[in-house]
């Protein structure tokens, strides 16, 4: 199983979420710490809102497999920039928890989801239930995430960078030889 690290604000969702992922009960509880669990690292929402401490969960990152970008559904904005998930070099997958709440709009929430640059979005209820399954499912899935090779897509550019200069100095002299 994939060890996945939940960013998020105050409140969003990270802890209620860990305990739905894990089959335990529900109940509140205010995370006060980073707190590395077997297969999910839930953080404090304060990490992930302050300069001071985000540094921190970067480091922490790195013992993870996936970073999981949390909002609630009924967020009036998001705290997460557009093409926030470059800077990741983890797969980074959004969660839109609270799909069951009365103000929920899930559509705007997983724009902005897709704005910071997750290609993967799972929309779940940790109080119904409804879409845990699925981020399980996803989660048990021990096939590695595809990685690009910087190396690779640099030779690859390079040739095909070279490949259009020799097309257009071709034309060029065709060009001149016509003129
Ligand atoms: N209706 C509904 N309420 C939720 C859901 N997930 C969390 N909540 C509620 O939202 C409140 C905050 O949830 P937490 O899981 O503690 O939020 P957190 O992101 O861990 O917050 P911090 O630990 O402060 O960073 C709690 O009262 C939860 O019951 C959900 O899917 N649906
Ligand atoms: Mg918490």
């Amino acid at each position: 199983m994939k060890k996945i690290m939940l960013f998020g604000r105050v409140a969003a969702g990270k802890t209620t979420l860990t305990q739905a992922l894990r089959g335990e009960e529900i109940k509140y509880y205010k995370t006060q710490y980073v707190n590395y669990l077997d297969t999910v690292i839930d953080t404090p929402g304060e990490y992930t809102e302050r300069r001071e401490t985000s540094g921190a969960l970067a480091l922490y990152a790195y013992e993870s497999d996936i970073v999981g970008l949390v909002l609630s559904a009924n967020e009036p904005y998001s705290i997460f920039s557009p093409c926030l998930t470059s800077m990741v070099n983890r797969e980074a997958i959004g969660i839109v928890t609270g799909i069951d709440k009365p103000d929920a709009n899930v559509e705007r929430v997983t724009n902005w989801l897709r704005l910071a640059g997750c290609k993967k979005i799972f929309p779940v209820s940790s109080i119904t239930g409804e879409g845990i399954a699925e981020l399980a499912a996803y989660l048990q899935d021990d096939t590695p995430p595809k990685k690009k090779n910087p190396i690779k897509t640099a030779t690859k550019r390079t040739a095909k960078q070279k490949k259009t200069k020799e097309k257009q100095s071709a034309s060029g002299e065709l060009a001149t030889w016509l003129l």
